[in-house]
């Protein structure tokens, strides 16, 4: 495509999930120019690729959601306790067609490249269909679950069933009824998909390399009563959300430590919890479960020991006891039925840690010590979290930056929002902001009126240029690493550290300060004149 014909914007946003969505209605709502770009043929992000049976939000559904327009919380209305994927998508439709969205994103594009000229201060957007675009701000709202990872094994492409990737899920319904059918991963994907593929095929077979922390979801229709009680308080819920750790309203803090309680008063308080479902009010059981390793182990046993109650065969139920990492250091998953499903006759469990994945045959799999035969084989193996997607594309400047190069040994943002040496270049979410550490929707708000408002104040001084400092990213990534080796969170091999991907650097990526926090710091930044960020005409 020439040169004259790259349309230039004020802005260019790429993903149109909730983050998005959202910055296109602020930016819009600032007078600005705004181009989307979507590699999907429809808006949602996680939830327009994540359509897996069983796919569900571990969030409630009347806290994940946006918070940015009352009328539209009042109403929005909720089926679910937690909402199926379906819903959430639904919902995403609703706010793209209620504020007009759409004529601004461009769908099935995908992004090659980003270049900032530094002389011209603008970046080009280009597709890998070869459009450009030209914006002063370019805004990454690309996610950090986007970019899914098919382990390479050996002969994948030999292998004559259907298979799968979780998100990279089929529209159309699949049917497994009959089938023969092997999932690899045992991760909040796996077990959400478990038991739902276990009613339909004529066999699951799980390979496990790791066991997970499973909790109950107690999840079913949310009772009007319960909606409307919320609604009447949705203002002071939303205001109170940014108070606490993970973003979310609604659980009182805890009072002690697990190890000032006596054991009955723990073991009552775990039955309590577990009986109430969910992970938060799990966690919030005690101060430091996840500061201490005493405490965690009493919260780690409960759990083991819910798990051999539940599953009848005790070689099964000693396999899928996590073993290798404190609860709550990796994220606790949710489910309905997920332990239940192994006392089925169509259920077996297979531990590939002691007999490792060999290579995918052309009719199953074989792992060193045996081989299965399947019809097909779903991989719910993860992502390259948090920097993937951002590393697919080629992000450079003028002035030789490239993101590839500086986030060699590991990312580094300043407050997990910007990057020294990409001027005018906003990530939402990104590595070092609690995003993925929180109720999702909150930190993209956050985040995104932390950015309009920085691009408000810019336009209003005459300001075209904001660069993160090299010090103040630095001092930012210190914080970050800081904060999580205060914790336990550290100890696990989980995608926070990039463990799931092979040759990936560890780096623990998420901010674990809190919510809370993080906003009380991103507030202060403003207050100090956008402190550890250089402005210039
Ligand atoms: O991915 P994961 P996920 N051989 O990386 C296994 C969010 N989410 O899609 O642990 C054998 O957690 C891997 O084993 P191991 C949520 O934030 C939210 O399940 O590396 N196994 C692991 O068991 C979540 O944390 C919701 O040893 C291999 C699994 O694949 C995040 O998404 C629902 C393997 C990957 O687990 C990611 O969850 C779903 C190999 N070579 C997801 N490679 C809700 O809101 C990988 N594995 C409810």
């Amino acid at each position: 495509m020439s040169d004259q014909s790259t349309e230039t914007f004020d802005a260019v946003v790429i993903g149109a999930g909730f983050a998005g969505l959202y910055s296109l209605y602020r930016l819009r709502n600032l007078g600005l120019s705004v181009k989307v770009f979507e590699a999907g043929d429809g808006v949602g992000g996680t939830w327009y690729w994540n359509r897996y049976p069983g796919a569900r939000c571990d969030v409630e559904s009347m806290e994940y959601s946006y918070s940015f327009d009352p009328e539209l919380e009042q109403e929005w209305v909720w089926p679910d306790k937690y909402s199926k994927q379906s819903d959430i998508l639904r919902y995403a439709n609703h706010v793209a067609e209620r504020y007009d969205l759409l004529k601004d994103i461009q769908f099935e594009t995908r992004i090659k490249s980003a270049f900032y000229d530094r002389d011209a201060n603008t970046w080009t957007i280009e597709t890998t269909e070869g459009q450009k675009v030209r914006a002063q701000y370019c805004i990454m709202a690309v996610g950090n679950l986007s970019t899914p990872r098919v382990p390479d094994f050996k002969g994948v492409d030999r292998f004559k069933g259907d298979w799968y990737h979780s998100g990279l899920w089929p529209k159309e319904e699949v049917d497994f009824s009959g089938k023969r059918v092997g999932i690899i991963g045992t991760g909040s994907t796996a077990i959400q998909i478990i038991p739902h593929v276990a009613q339909q095929a004529k066999h699951l077979t799980i390979f496990q390399r790791t066991a997970n922390y499973s909790l109950p979801a107690r999840n079913g229709p949310l009772p009007e009563d319960v909606r409307a009680a919320h609604k009447k308080k949705y203002r002071e819920l939303r205001e109170q959300a940014y108070f606490t750790p993970f973003g979310i309203a609604g659980y009182p803090p805890p009072e002690k430590g697990a190890i000032e309680a006596t054991p009955e008063e723990r073991e009552a308080k775990y039955h309590e919890k577990w009986a109430e479902g969910g992970t938060i009010s799990y966690l919030f059981s005690y101060t430091d479960l996840l500061l201490s390793e005493e405490s965690n182990k009493t919260a780690s046993d409960f759990v083991r020991e819910r798990i051999r109650d539940i599953v009848k065969d005790p070689a099964t139920a000693e396999l899928l006891c996590p073993n290798d990492h404190p609860i709550g250091t990796k994220r606790i998953c949710l489910d309905s039925g997920y332990y239940e499903t192994f006392n089925r006759d169509n259920v077996s469990l297979v531990d590939v840690r002691s007999a490792p994945i060999e290579e995918i045959t052309p009719n199953g799999l074989r792992t060193t010590k045996e081989e299965f035969e399947l019809d097909s084989l779903i991989f719910a193996t993860g992502f390259d979290a948090m920097t993937g997607a951002i590393l697919e594309m080629d992000v450079r400047t003028s002035d030789g930056a490239d993101m590839k190069e500086r986030w060699k040994d590991g990312p580094k943002t300043y407050l997990g929002i910007m990057v020294s040496g990409f001027p005018n270049m906003f990530v939402i979410t990104g590595p070092g902001s609690p995003g993925v550490k929180s109720q999702m929707i909150l930190s993209i708000e956050q985040h995104t009126d932390w950015i309009t408002d920085c691009i408000e104040n810019m336009r209003a001084k005459g300001i075209n240029r904001a660069e993160a400092e090299a010090d103040a990213e630095v001092k930012w990534v210190e914080h970050v690493n800081e904060v999580a080796n205060s914790t336990l969170y550290p100890q696990a091999n989980s995608w926070y550290v990039g463990a799931n991907i092979p040759g990936k650097p560890r780096i623990f990526m998420p901010y674990v300060g809190g919510v809370e926090a993080y906003k009380k710091i991103c507030d202060e930044v403003v207050e100090k004149g956008y402190e550890g960020i250089s402005l210039s005409p």
